[in-house]
């Protein structure tokens, strides 16, 4: 069934009351099984990781997760922003058992592979950009931020680095530091590196008078911190961890303008936005700008671990050589999930299909916008949010309690922002149209639920 706001069903206020089609549900969640696994965990895992639902998986297939007790669940995660062709795709899974029978790892650093050479030509090939690129492969999305710091810094001879408001790239200790947010990211992981200096954003919702302002003040930042010491600028194109934030029309087009003028590497942190998950390739292209370097990760290897700066050649080799690298850096396992989610996208529908989860969300969110307690709904394609906020100021508690019924009716979503106050979508691009409106249903009577 194809989801239009006249088919959406009529609004429900209890998520309980929405008939479990896609989703099955066997037990409360956690289930039984799950609880017991959870109580081993909390016997040998460390505390220091957040759970956002203690339930288990034992298996699961395009946007159902099956967990530990038989339930399934409707996936609005994509582990974020990972699975994004789909929980256990056949053709990444086909290549990437290939791979593991012919070998699992040489270190391409001590003897080299051809689909290390492969991922980073299609990057190279896909990216913004009308120049001439080199990519480098990594591991972790932090790896690929913090190895764009090094090539900028290497490539410019200069230290400082500019950030901004609600930025997310990571949580080692330069990606931290890059990192807005202080509690749970930073807190207590001081001293922090230097060097890093934040600015102001233009976020859509809150700059009806656009961009202008933001510009303007990091233009001063820079003049008084001397726009000669910036090595690089890194920015999302969609804010994600920080609260699903879409830049006014012209702040992306400003940040490529000023970076240009003083010499400064423009950094494009895709690691969330990229390969497909706004309806384009990469979400730079809806802003019309091409970073100096461009980073992903997440989307990339489809779960297996991979991530990549794809930049200019002159930036990519101005290290030395050495300078770059690690064991596991560009795993042939991880290379060939790369090399299937390239063909995916290759065959067109992945990006389609983003555009008709926008649809859908819109359809069934935007008339929430009504309700006192809701300020906004927001995003590009499979990147959508939802934001509660009411005249006392931020509503955490209120996406907090929205999310979690709907988590605990078998609807699995994220909240996200400074102030922990937006309930963001992930799908994987592959949901169903029915899969999608059944989770859209419990998610609005959830939300219902708690503004009543
Ligand atoms: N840049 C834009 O979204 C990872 C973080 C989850 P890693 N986002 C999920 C958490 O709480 O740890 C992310 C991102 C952007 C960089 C990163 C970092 O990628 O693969 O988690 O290192």
């Amino acid at each position: 069934m194809t989801v239009t706001p006249e088919t959406a069903t009529s609004p429900a206020a209890d998520p309980a009351s929405v008939t479990a089609t896609a989703r099955r549900l066997l037990t409360e969640l956690p289930g039984p099984r799950s609880r017991e696994l959870e109580a081993e965990r909390r016997r040998h895992v460390t505390n220091a990781f957040g759970i956002t639902m203690p339930v288990f998986i034992e298996h699961a297939q395009g946007s159902l997760l099956v967990d530990v007790d038989g339930n399934h669940l409707i996936d609005f995660a994509s582990g974020i922003a990972v699975t994004s062709v789909g929980a256990a795709n056949p053709k990444v899974a086909k290549r990437a058992a290939a791979q593991l029978e012919r070998f699992t790892h040489t270190c391409f650093m001590v003897t080299e592979y051809a689909s290390f050479v492969d991922v980073c030509r299609w990057l190279n090939e896909h990216t913004p950009g009308d120049f001439e690129k080199r990519t480098a492969l990594f591991t972790t999305g932090s790896e690929a931020v913090e190895n764009a710091i090094k090539v900028a810094r290497a490539a410019t001879r200069r230290p400082n680095i500019l950030v901004f408001d609600e930025a997310y790239h990571g949580r080692t200790q330069l990606t931290m530091a890059m990192t807005a947010k202080e509690n749970p990211y930073r807190l207590n992981f001081g001293p922090l590196p230097g060097s890093v200096f934040r600015g102001p954003t233009a976020p859509a919702h809150t700059s009806p008078d656009g961009p202008g302002e933001a510009l303007g003040r990091i233009e001063a930042l820079l003049a008084q911190n001397g726009p000669e010491t910036f090595a690089a600028m890194v920015i999302e194109p969609i804010q994600g961890e920080g609260g699903f934030i879409v830049q006014a029309p012209g702040f992306l087009t400003g940040l490529r303008e000023i970076a240009t003028r003083h010499g400064i590497v423009l950094v494009i942190d895709e690691i969330q936005t990229g390969l497909g998950r706004t309806g384009k390739l990469f979400a730079s292209e809806h802003e019309g700008i091409a970073g100096d370097i461009t980073l992903t990760a997440k989307a990339l290897g489809a779960g297996l671990p991979l991530s990549a700066a794809t930049g200019r050649a002159e930036l990519m080799n101005a290290v030395h050589p050495g300078g770059l690298g690690g064991t596991y850096a560009g795993n042939p396992v991880a290379c060939e999930a790369a090399l299937a989610v390239f063909e995916l996208l290759e065959e067109g529908a992945l990006l389609d299909n983003a555009g008709r989860i926008e649809t859908a969300v819109r359809g069934r969110l935007e008339p929430l916008m009504a309700l006192d307690g809701v300020a906004d709904v927001r995003g590009r394609g499979a990147m959508m949010a939802i934001e509660f906020r009411d005249s006392s100021g931020p509503r955490g508690d209120l996406a907090a309690a929205a999310a979690k019924a709907a988590n605990a009716h078998g609807v699995l979503t994220l909240t996200c922002g400074t102030n922990g106050n937006v309930i963001r979508l992930l799908p994987p691009l592959v949901i169903e149209a029915d899969v999608l409106d059944e989770g859209l249903a419990v998610l609005e009577a959830s939300i219902r639920s708690v503004l009543s």
